[in-house]
């Protein structure tokens, strides 16, 4: 993988800025990571969504939820969105928007057949990785996808080239694939996995395929790599590291595990602060935050609160980059800059 993510300006050193005008006597403090929260293949897709029920107006149907984040999901549902699980549930003719996580030739093709309406939403990362398993299938490989089954993106993936692509989740899965030619393999991956697990998958791989090529460019993408990053440089400090995200979110739980890896002595994922268990405080002075790339920060900021009202008021942010990136909005929407309201 490599150092720097496209779009990201490394921190020359991990900053720590302190927020609270005077240092805690009692040793309480929260430790915040950045970056955190919303990425730019979020940011997108919530846009779409908003400017779709904007311009053609409820309801406007959306495949799976447009990210896996509740907050998110059950806010734009209030405002006119109907989430289904396949095409083959929306109404003739009737416009669908595709979710963040990418779907499959067939998905398309099915949509088409019934003359739905589609805008999609699927992160220019994730199309990147779709554009590779086509590039490799045509050149005859036999194509080593880890990811974890069952996760929406790893199905629209492999859907490109199902009869060239096997499913690697568990090291387990490595002994179990079969190739035509061990000359002619290559592995990819999902955009939302911990960076340090797949690397392990790669080297289990390699020992059966010592040939196996590598992808063009990292597949897991800027966003889930540097809040891999940010997280792991404040963990071994902290008694406790809370990640805001869903349970659905797999680049969110990856967050948990990492932190866990790095040091910190417990780590647990919340959707809202209400959902904090205040045992979890006992003994701890050092309070590591952070939030996975499909949660709006008003949700950490919710939890800072929490913590500030029970003596966690001392804030100081730990910096490991700087996030440039933005992607244009979907074709059919494109009509200057916009910024999610669901923030
Ligand atoms: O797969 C993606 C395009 C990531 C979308 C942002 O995160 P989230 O939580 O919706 O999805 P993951 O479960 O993939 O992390
Ligand atoms: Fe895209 Fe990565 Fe976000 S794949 S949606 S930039 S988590």
């Amino acid at each position: 993988m490599s150092a720097a993510s496209p779009g990201t300006e490394p921190a020359t050193s991990v900053s720590i800025d302190a927020g609270a005008e005077a240092p805690a006597t009692d040793g309480k403090r929260v430790l915040l990571a950045k970056p955190r929260g919303y990425c730019a293949g979020v940011d997108r897709a919530v846009i779409t969504v908003e400017k779709a029920l904007e311009i053609y107006g409820p309801p406007v149907y959306v495949r799976k939820e447009i990210v896996h984040n509740r907050h998110v999901v059950d806010t734009l549902r209030e405002r006119g969105v109907i989430f289904v699980e396949e095409t083959s549930e929306v109404p003739e003719g009737a416009l669908v928007v595709f979710s963040a996580h990418g779907v499959s030739p067939a998905v398309h093709a099915e949509a088409e057949n019934r003359n739905l309406r589609t805008i999609d939403a699927t992160c220019p990362l994730v199309t990147k990785v779709h554009k590779e398993v086509n590039r490799f299938a045509r050149e005859d490989y036999d194509i080593m996808l880890i990811g974890h089954e069952g996760h929406e993106e790893v199905e629209g993936t492999s859907g490109e080239a199902p009869d060239r692509v096997q499913l690697v989740d568990s090291a387990d899965d490595v002994d179990k694939v079969n190739v035509r030619d061990p000359n002619k393999v290559v592995w990819l991956s999902q955009t939302t996995l911990s960076v340090d697990e797949t690397m392990e998958r790669v080297d289990q791989l390699r020992e059966r395929f010592p040939d196996i090529a590598d992808p063009p460019s990292d597949d897991i993408c800027y966003a889930t790599s540097n809040r891999q990053v940010a997280v792991k440089a404040m963990a071994a400090e902290c008694d406790l590291v809370i990640v805001v995200g869903s349970g659905n979110s797999s680049n969110s739980r990856r967050l948990v595990e990492v932190a866990l890896q790095a040091g910190a002595r417990d780590a647990h994922l919340v959707d809202f602060a209400k959902e904090v268990d205040e045992t979890w405080l006992e003994g701890v002075e050092t309070v590591g935050v952070t939030s996975g790339a499909s949660v709006p920060d008003v949700l950490v900021m919710e939890l800072l609160e929490w913590l500030a009202g029970r003596g966690w008021d001392d804030v100081q942010e730990v910096t490991t980059a700087n996030e440039k990136i933005a992607f244009a909005l979907p074709r059919e929407l494109r009509s200057g800059a916009a910024q999610s309201s669901v923030r």
